[in-house]
């Protein structure tokens, strides 16, 4: 074995050499793997000793990329492309060995490779554009090539990561390796010198872009067909042009088109921000006074209070990330239905395509229903999902007390209610946290977890790794009204209200947030999830909103009654404004004395804005969340806030917080009221030019 430098070495196996990468925690291709690689490859070529090469990775897994932490600074030689072009040229076979998630440069790699083999657990994909860029080394160019023009669109446009076999029958992979793979890759390699097999240089096959040079509508289409779903990002846009590169233009030039196209958007603000999020989010599953080697409770069984909405989705977390649920409703008639709607929920997607009927078997055999509250008496976690009130919470609380065994964690799903008094009930409060799920609980990425003052080192670092498992982005917080997301949103909320009454029209309010990146506006969301959900908890909590509170004492819930804030024709969800909506606004405004003006968009924007950032510095001074972008996570993930713009804290710090601090006092004079008096602490970062990055 021969250490071509500290990350990677070369070892003559027989008759193939093997190229190892080892440079945790992902073999991301920094200079000195590039570097590494590079000598690799060279030295491989030059030993006579050997008629091919294997290039693999020690650790978790194959490369996952270009290491994201250079990105921003100098580039180095040598560049991936340099490494790319050498494999590419070489006059042996280079045979890239995959397991866990070959991914970005990382594929771009193996793709430069003229043979790849992979464990079935691997999988590739080319994730750049979920991190604002586009595949940067030939992705655009070599993919295409292989498994064809619309796969390659939709694979670069969506980053997924596919899984071995389905690469396999694509032809991205050459053969599955059952048992070592390293061993069974040298064979492979062995196998294809012996049969005398071609060097295959992707960047010489053509056959692919042919087929797509016959269709003179296939990008059109797909930027038609996608438009929605891309609406303010740049990313697939480039990477869309740099496809179309690939069928238009020789492969030099094209792949310069591309090169064009990324350094194009790795400049960009809105890459900038994704990446951001990449390593928030990350970050965000680190709490300081949580030891990383902090022991885990081992989560092998759930039980879930209540069958509603939010308990089935939750439900369905755990049934896909293969825990058993044991469910329970206070009549069976409840219990039915909400296990008919768990049902339905996954026979839609098995009709969609997007899981099979045998993978949905599974997923409910694993649930069990029940109206007794002792069936939940062995799980290692109980989630609460029940109505809304207190006391109806603090009497489950004590009986699941009395009911589960010493060590089981009890979970309460409340969005506003203050846990320390639920878990003030038990004898267990330590073992007593809220998980904060967003509805459908079973779609939206974001996990709330909410500790008590008593909560435990392990409870907490044990629901931080289960919200992994069951697929969620978890961010710790602290208890006080709303958390830190809801808190934000009822400031946003506030002035939504405010604006309608002073003269804004409920559509134009729902335009700017909607242009602004968010998937809909305040009223259409509220339309969408139900005006009578807040209308309950207003009222638990004796507060007033009297449009809000007028049009649910008309029934007007949203959607589901055809009409909320908008009127909706039957089995139509395109929300209609509807004059009986303006009428009650404006006999609001008048009792309430209110002048009522036209107001600009920008109004609207930073009067929907600046104060959930005001409200994100007082969530900070109050240590109610750890870090500035833990609370931009929370907004990405639990509500929508366009991720190419960072979330909340991240968006003041692009404008200014001297900006904002100057608006929020602007706005103070000419409308009054507390809520635009400056918190202090954005008061101190506007005063000392610095930003919420600094904190
Ligand atoms: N660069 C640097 N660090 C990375 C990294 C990367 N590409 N990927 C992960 N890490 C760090 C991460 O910050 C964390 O650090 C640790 O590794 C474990 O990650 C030229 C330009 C591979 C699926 O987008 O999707 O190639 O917090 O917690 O859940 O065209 O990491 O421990 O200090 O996420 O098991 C394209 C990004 C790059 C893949 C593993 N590649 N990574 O998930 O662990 S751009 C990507 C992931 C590019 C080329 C372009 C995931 C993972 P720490 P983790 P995981």
């Amino acid at each position: 074995m021969t250490a071509i430098n500290d990350l990677v070495s070369y070892e003559a196996k027989g008759t193939v050499g093997v190229v190892t990468v080892n440079s945790p925690p992902v073999n991301a291709l920094s200079q000195g793997v590039r570097a590494g690689i590079l000598g690799g490859i060279q030295a491989g070529i030059a030993d006579d000793s050997v008629s091919a090469l294997v290039l693999t990775c020690a650790g978790r897994t194959f490369i996952a990329g270009a290491d994201i932490t250079e990105f921003g600074k100098p580039p180095r030689e040598p560049s991936l492309k340099e490494v790319i072009d050498t494999m590419e040229a070489s006059t042996k076979p280079v045979v890239a060995a995959i397991h866990g998630t070959a991914l970005g440069g990382g594929l771009e790699t193996a793709l430069g490779c003229h043979y790849r083999v992979a464990v079935a657990s691997a999988k590739v994909g080319l994730p750049e554009v979920k991190l604002g860029l586009l595949p940067g080394a030939g992705g655009t160019q070599r993919l295409p090539r292989v498994v064809g023009v619309p796969i390659a669109l939709d694979l670069i446009t969506s980053g997924e990561h596919v899984p071995a076999p389905k690469a396999h029958k694509l032809g991205l992979i050459d053969e599955l390796i059952d048992g070592d793979l390293v061993a069974g890759a040298i064979a492979f390699a062995k196998k294809i010198v012996a049969e005398g097999r071609p060097l295959v240089k992707i960047s010489d096959q053509n056959e692919k872009l042919e087929e797509a040079r016959k269709n003179p509508s296939l990008f059109a289409d797909f930027r038609k067909a996608n438009a929605r779903r891309f609406r303010g990002f740049e990313a697939p846009e480039n990477c869309i042009k740099a496809i179309e590169a690939a069928v238009n233009l020789p492969f030099p030039q094209a792949l310069a088109r591309e090169r064009e196209l990324f350094l194009e958007l790795l400049a960009g603000e809105q890459a900038k921000a994704q990446q951001y999020i990449f390593f928030a989010e990350r970050q965000a599953a680190k709490i300081p006074d949580v030891p990383a080697d902090t022991p885990l409770i081992d989560i092998k069984s759930a039980g879930v209070i209540g069958a509603g909405t939010m308990g089935g989705g939750i439900a369905m977390n755990f049934l896909q990330a293969g825990i058993p649920v044991t469910i329970v409703e206070t009549s069976q008639e409840a219990l039915d239905r909400g296990i008919d709607i768990i049902r339905k929920n996954y026979t839609a997607t098995v009709a969609k395509g997007r899981l099979t009927q045998e993978k949905m078997d599974g997923y409910m055999s694993l649930l069990t229903g029940t109206t007794n509250l002792e069936g939940v008496r062995d799980a290692d976690i109980v989630i609460e999902a029940i109505f809304e009130n207190m006391d109806v919470k603090k009497e489950v609380f004590t009986k699941l007390d009395r009911i589960c065994k010493q060590g089981a964690i009890l979970a309460t799903n409340t969005s506003t209610l203050d846990i320390d008094e639920i878990g003030s009930v038990t004898s267990r409060p330590d073992y007593v946290i809220g998980l904060h799920f967003f509805s459908p609980a079973n779609v939206m990425k974001l996990l709330e977890e909410v500790r008590t003052k008593k909560t435990s080192a392990t409870v907490m670092a044990t629901c931080m790794a289960l919200a992994k498992k069951i697929g969620k982005i978890p961010v710790m917080v602290r208890v006080c009204d709303g958390f830190v997301g809801n808190r934000m949103l009822a400031k946003r909320t506030e002035q939504a209200q405010k604006l309608i009454l002073e003269g804004a029209k409920i559509e134009d309010v729902d335009r700017v947030l909607y242009d602004f990146g968010f998937p809909m506006g305040p009223f259409a969301m509220g339309d969408l999830a139900g005006n009578d959900v807040s209308w309950r908890i207003r009222q638990g909590k004796g507060v007033k909103s009297p449009v809000a509170d007028a049009i649910c004492e008309l029934g007007r819930f949203g959607q589901k009654t055809n009409a909320g804030y908008y009127r909706y024709e039957a089995r139509s969800r395109t929300p209609i404004p509807d004059p009986v909506v303006e009428e009650i606004i404006e006999k609001v405004a008048k009792e309430q004395g209110v002048t009522r003006r036209p107001i600009t968009d920008e109004e609207i924007l930073k009067r929907c804005i600046y104060p959930m950032i005001n409200e994100a510095a007082k969530i900070l001074e109050e240590g109610i969340a750890t870090r500035a972008s833990d609370i931009d996570v929370i907004w990405v993930y639990g509500y929508g806030w366009p991720v190419y713009r960072g979330g909340p804290t991240r968006y003041a710090d692009y404008i200014g917080v001297e900006k904002i601090y100057n608006d929020l006092l602007r706005f103070k004079e000419t409308l009054g009221g507390e809520e635009w008096t400056p918190t202090p602490l954005l008061e101190k970062l506007a005063k000392e030019g610095k930003s919420f990055k600094d904190l």
